[in-house]
């Protein structure tokens, strides 16, 4: 690897990530600066001022490292160079440098429960016999089948795109695994030579002035020791499910902690963890632990499906969602940290999941969502476009469609018979596409994204919805998101002060207190596109409550309009 280029780091004081604001870059939708259609790293930089503007701390880059794109960079071929599609080395070293210059510091991406088949770790691991065999997870075809037909696979496990978890591969006449998709076999960190590759990678990063890794699907690194995946499971998180929080998880992230001196530096880790519990959080983000600072649970983004397929539709209640969030409020809030967020490059755009996209309710419902979120204890993360109120895109048909996750649902479900508008409609509400349509900068064509042909369409909604048009008007989504990043800069009681939800049952109404000495803040929020009464006898005291932030003017009224939200806080005890 070349050396490391010495870097002005920016200050990282003890705990500095408790008081910060992230802001993820899925680089390939966020600015083009070359005209191929596609976004890239000098794009990034090009947009820095409007980062400063907004007030995030942290930038997390989505994988920008070599890729056959598979699955659009999570699948990597090599670690430590740049794709061409998104730069040059040259390219993030000048992005890094002109953050820092702004007081933004970098995380990048760190996926290593899994390379590119293209690694050369994994060519090396191809060849019986090889050095490197035992890097990934090889096994003979199922006893008594015929190596490379159908139903030999060791087992019947689905991989989360792809039919089967398992690949055959003729070189060798065995399988193997990759729970993502056979364009990603899964690393095997039971072998101390991987782990001190990838330690050795990570340490290159930090070198090169890295601020923090964010860790993808990190709770995966750690497999039952009997890795049969049992026998046929829903595709998509089935696999998952299987193969989570493994018996040296711990061991291993302290080990990480230690080798790469994440601690010790005092970077920002977060732990991607599909099948996390609470228990499991606390554990891992135990600061006396030394494993990672904070984790993203999947629990909330799972409770709008009938079962654990994504795919598998259902209404989500209010007090479901509120509930979900204040048992992890509760369950860190004596040792740990929370992550807060809504949505990503997988996860639907949260106006249209959880808010009312509708022309007249989609400003107040993205600010509204937002205060909820951002006054919970914990690290805020804010997804490209989520700042001015980006929308679902209206996607209808499967040609629109180009994620590898959609497009393997697509040809699984209609294999098994499901009628195709019904597949349209999951796709439509859950598709991770809805994330990765272009960011919509302005109202010039394409949005202002790129001057060539884009890699995905634009959202046709780009005229009346876009970045340029929110910073213009200080009623704006992008306003509102401004003044929630300041406060949570200077309010110790928004960092640290004690949660508490009011009204868990209530349909309409999202209210809970954050509590510091004599500090009380109160948020009160109808997350509904009705008018919500102010059960004022189920609330605290409110006379004497100053208003910091609401969606509309009048905060005395007793009855709150769609998606209005106020942020009160209640006068001191007499
Ligand atoms: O996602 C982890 C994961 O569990 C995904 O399957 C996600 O839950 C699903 O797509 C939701 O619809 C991480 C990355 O964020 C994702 O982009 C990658 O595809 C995946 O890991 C494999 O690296």
């Amino acid at each position: 690897m070349s050396s490391a280029v010495e870097f002005d780091r920016v200050a990282r004081p003890d705990g500095w990530w408790r008081s910060a604001v992230v802001y993820q870059i899925y680089p390939r939708s966020f600015q083009d600066s070359d005209g191929d259609g596609i976004g890239d790293i000098p794009g990034i930089t090009s947009r820095l001022d409007y980062l400063a503007e907004l007030g995030v701390d942290v930038l997390w880059l989505s994988p920008v490292y070599a890729s056959p794109q598979v699955d659009n960079g999570y699948d990597i071929s090599d670690y430590t160079d740049i794709d061409p599609l998104f730069g040059t080395l040259a390219d993030l070293d000048a992005l890094l440098a002109a953050a820092h210059e702004r007081g933004i510091k970098l995380v990048m991406d760190l996926v290593v429960n899994h390379t590119s088949d293209l690694h050369a770790w994994f060519t090396e691991s191809r060849e019986p016999g090889s050095a490197k065999r035992d890097w990934y997870f090889w096994r003979p075809a199922r006893p008594g089948c015929e190596p490379g037909t159908p139903g030999a696979e060791p087992d019947d496990s689905h991989a989360a795109f792809a039919p089967s978890a398992w690949t055959y591969d003729p070189r060798s006449g065995e399988y193997y695994l990759g729970i993502f998709s056979p364009g990603q076999p899964d690393l095997n960190w039971e072998n101390p030579e991987v782990r001190q590759a990838v330690y050795a990678m990570m340490r290159w990063w930090v070198d090169r002035g890295v601020d923090g890794f964010r860790m993808d699907v990190i709770n995966l690194i750690s497999k039952p020791e009997e890795l049969t995946l049992g026998g046929p499971i829903e595709p998509g998180q089935g696999s998952l499910r299987r193969v989570a929080n493994g018996p040296r998880l711990d061991e291993f992230l302290a080990e990480m902690n230690r080798e790469v001196g994440l601690d010790a530096q005092n970077l920002l880790t977060v732990g991607e963890m599909p099948g996390a519990t609470i228990e499991v959080a606390r554990r891992v983000t135990d600061p006396a632990r030394h494993e990672l600072n904070m984790v993203f649970t999947f629990e909330h983004v799972n409770l709008d499906q009938a079962s654990w397929s994504k795919w598998d539709l259902a209404e989500l209640p209010l007090p479901r969602l509120k509930e979900n969030l204040a048992q992890w409020q509760d369950g860190l809030a004596e040792a740990g940290w929370n992550s807060l967020y809504y949505d990503n490059h997988d996860q639907p755009r949260a106006v249209s999941r959880f808010g009312d996209d509708s022309p007249e309710h989609r400003v107040d419902s993205a600010k509204t969502l937002a205060t909820v979120l951002h006054l919970h204890k914990g690290t805020p993360y804010i997804y490209q476009g989520e700042e001015f109120g980006m929308t679902n895109a209206p996607l209808t048909q499967i040609e629109q469609y180009l994620d590898v996750e959609s497009l393997n649902y697509h040809s699984l479900a209609s294999a098994a018979g499901v009628p195709e508008e019904q597949i349209l409609r999951s796709l439509a509400r859950k598709g991770r596409d809805n994330a990765r349509t272009p960011v919509q900068w302005d109202a010039t064509p394409y949005a202002g994204f790129t001057t060539g042909i884009p890699w995905m369409a634009v959202n046709p909604n780009y005229r009346q919805i876009n970045a340029d048009e929110a910073r213009r008007d200080p009623d704006s989504v992008f306003a509102h998101f401004q003044q929630l990043i300041r406060l949570r800069h200077s309010s110790e009681v928004v960092r640290e002060g004690r949660f508490q939800l009011l009204l868990p049952d209530h349909e309409q109404l999202w209210a809970f207190t954050r509590t510091l000495g004599d500090e009380v803040l109160l948020v009160v929020a109808n997350c509904s596109s009705a008018p919500a009464e102010l059960p004022v006898g189920s609330l605290p005291d409110l006379d004497g409550a100053e208003l910091i932030l609401g969606t509309h003017p009048d905060a005395a009224a007793t009855t709150l309009a769609p998606w209005e939200s106020r942020l009160l806080r209640l006068s001191p005890p007499r």
